[in-house]
C-alpha cells in the first residue's frame, strides 16, 4: 500500500472537493481518499500493484481539475505531505 499526496488546483467549493474525491475513488486500486479543499490537497492511499501514481493525476485532470505537484508520503509521516518532507521525490 502506498500513500500519495497531490496538490490539486481549481477546486473552489466543497462540491469540487466531492468531485475530486469521487474521481479518485473510481480509480482501480484506490482504497482511501482524503481531499482538503482549504489546503487544495488530496491524499490518496492505493495499491501500488494495481495503480500507478499517474492514474491518480489523470483521474483528477479528467474531472476537470489540475495537479501541480505530487509526492509520495512515507509510511511514518503524518498529515500533510505537499511542501513537507517527501520520500521518493516528485514526478
Ligand atoms: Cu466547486
Amino acid at each position: 500500500m502506498q500513500t500519495q499526496c497531490l496538490k490539486v488546483t481549481g477546486m473552489s467549493c466543497s462540491g469540487c472537493a466531492e468531485t475530486v474525491t469521487g474521481a479518485l475513488k473510481a480509480v482501480n486500486g484506490v482504497t482511501e481518499v482524503d481531499v482538503s479543499l482549504d489546503a487544495g490537497r488530496a491524499v490518496v492511499q492505493y495499491d501500488e500493484k494495481r495503480t500507478a501514481p499517474g492514474d491518480l493525476k489523470s483521474a483528477i485532470e479528467a474531472a476537470g481539475y489540475g495537479v501541480s505537484k505530487t509526492a509520495t508520503v512515507g509510511p511514518r509521516s503524518e498529515g500533510c505531505c505537499c511542501g513537507g518532507k517527501v520520500a521518493g521525490g516528485s514526478a
